[in-house]
């Protein structure tokens, strides 16, 4: 299978196994992924996903060189919107994914990466993206997210000199919120998974949904949006348990809602 699903309680491990070609994104791979969120998506106890990649080498090396190499620019453009819907399933996703970055995450690699909600990194994890080496540009969402994630100058660095960037680097511009020995990193990325599923699942969706938008152009509607949210959250049982428990000076109940 090039994609295993694993469930540890309420988080939803999907491993890119396909460590031969460094997890190189083939279309193949691709369908499989998706059909993987859609299981994971209608499983109510799977709450939070963590999607990392097979082996010690690569979380993944990118898009397939191989499947590539001889397409025409329909073809391209057809592999293209392939990795789009997938990157934006991922980002629109109703459950948070944390990438859980185990190696190599080049070009389409990186752009997976990009599109989850969380990054962590074990120390021999390299970000690149490498397209300007293969005389192509980034096509799943790296001109963008990239900058949205660190700043428009370091995108521009790496994508114009397609210089790889080690995990320390990574770290320190932003493209990663913690970096974890290789032996750790399931487990710290499970550990944060489990802490983000013990809160209520429609307050995880709505502010996932909401911090999406914080990027984005229309500030003064999304300001509006987060008002109404923030109204719609106190017509929830989860609100108030949350203010209950807090004056009682308890943990809150939300599994029993
Ligand atoms: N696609 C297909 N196969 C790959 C890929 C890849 N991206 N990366 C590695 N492999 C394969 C190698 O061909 C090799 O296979 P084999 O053993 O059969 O020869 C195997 O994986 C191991 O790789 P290497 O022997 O090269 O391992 P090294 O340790 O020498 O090097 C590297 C590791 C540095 C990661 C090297 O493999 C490499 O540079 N890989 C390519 C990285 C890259 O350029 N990625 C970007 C691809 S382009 C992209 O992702 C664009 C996304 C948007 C596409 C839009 C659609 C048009």
């Amino acid at each position: 299978m090039p994609i295993d699903l694993e469930s540890r309680g309420p988080v939803a491990i999907l491993t890119l196994n396909r460590p031969e070609a460094l997890n190189a994104l083939s279309p193949e791979l691709l369908d499989e992924l998706e059909e993987r969120l859609a299981a994971v998506e209608r499983t109510p106890r799977a709450q939070v996903v963590v999607l990392t990649g097979a082996g010690d080498r690569a979380f993944s090396a990118g898009a397939d060189i191989g499947h590539m190499q001889s397409a025409s620019a329909l073809e391209a453009r057809a592999y293209a919107r392939r990795g789009h819907e997938i990157t934006d399933r991922i980002e629109d996703f109703p459950k948070p994914v944390i990438a859980a970055v185990n190696g190599y995450a080049l070009g389409g690699g990186c752009e997976l990466a990009l599109a989850c909600d969380i990054r962590i990194a074990a120390e021999s994890a390299r970000f690149g993206q490498p397209e300007v080496n293969l005389g192509i540009v980034p096509g799943w969402g790296g001109t963008q997210r990239l900058a949205r994630a660190t700043s428009l100058g370091f995108a521009k660095e790496m994508i114009l000199t397609g210089r790889p960037v080690d995990a320390a680097e990574a770290l320190r511009v932003g493209l990663v919120n913690h970096v974890h020995p290789r032996e750790e990193l399931l487990d710290r990325a499970v550990e944060m998974a489990e802490a983000i599923a013990s809160k209520p699942a429609w307050t995880i969706a709505s502010a996932k949904a909401l911090c999406n938008l914080a990027l984005d152009g229309d500030l003064k509607g999304h300001l509006q949006r987060e008002i109404d949210a923030f109204a719609l959250a106190f017509t929830t049982p989860e609100q108030r348990e949350g203010m209950t428990a807090f004056f009682e000076k308890r943990p809150p109940r939300f599994s029993e809602l």
